[in-house]
């Protein structure tokens, strides 16, 4: 049983990957693609995420208490939580709770916003585990010269989570949690890393690699 905390600033794309995740296991796709044992959702509770009243016809959500998921792969059971990333107390304590109680953190990033308003939230987590894993999401917005950009948005986040915080980062995935057409691999990254994740539990997620 592993408890997978999924944090990151307000909209890079927390819920989006949980649900790309559910999907990947209602489609037995963690098998086909993974190699994985049978797996299933025990269950999947999003009732945290509000909708907002908004002016416009764009809806915008947000998480109030943490998104949670409860997954089956062969005999064993993990739970996927994922806050909401503002700073109102009730979403704040659902962070401070999920960072203490995950044995693992997946840290997302939206690579097509500014990083400096991103590493402020994570400035507000006082506990963070000594080893993390980076979800570089939203890479089909990069355009150009993506893998240049990449590299320069990996080294920014490895200064300020290895230089200020001493915590290190097992793997950066770059993923895109909608699916997006041509985007398919990066798609499958968001069921790769939460695998990886879980993986000294999971029979054959490391073979097929
Ligand atoms: N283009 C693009 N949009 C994304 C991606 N992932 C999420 N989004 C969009 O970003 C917005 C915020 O996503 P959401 O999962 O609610 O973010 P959260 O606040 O971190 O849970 C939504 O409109 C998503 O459809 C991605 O990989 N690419
Ligand atoms: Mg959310």
């Amino acid at each position: 049983m592993v408890n997978v905390g999924i944090l990151g600033d307000v909209s890079v794309g927390k819920t989006t990957i949980l649900r790309l995740f559910v999907k990947y296991v209602e489609e037995n796709a963690l098998q086909t693609k993974f190699g994985t044992e049978a797996a299933a959702i025990v269950k999947a509770d999003f009732s945290g995420e509000a909708t907002l009243p908004s002016k416009d016809d764009v809806k915008e959500t947000k998480t109030i208490h943490p998104n949670r998921v409860v997954f089956r792969v062969g005999t064993k059971m993990h739970t996927l939580f994922a806050p909401g990333g503002d700073d109102r107390p009730l979403v704040r304590m659902g962070i401070t709770t999920v960072s203490r109680i995950a044995r693992l953190i997946v840290a997302v990033f939206d690579v097509s916003r500014d990083l400096e308003s991103q590493f402020e939230f994570y400035s507000a987590v006082r506990f963070i585990p000594k080893t993390i894993i980076v979800a570089l999401n939203k890479a089909d917005l990069l355009g150009k010269d993506m893998n240049k950009k990449i590299e320069e948005i990996k080294k920014k986040i490895n200064e300020y989570f290895k230089d200020k915080r001493k915590i290190d980062i097992t793997g950066f995935y770059v993923t895109v949690a909608e699916s997006k057409p041509g985007f398919e691999g990066q798609n499958d990254n968001c069921a790769k890393l939460i695998l990886d994740c879980i993986k000294d539990q999971v029979v054959g997620a490391e073979a097929k690699e």
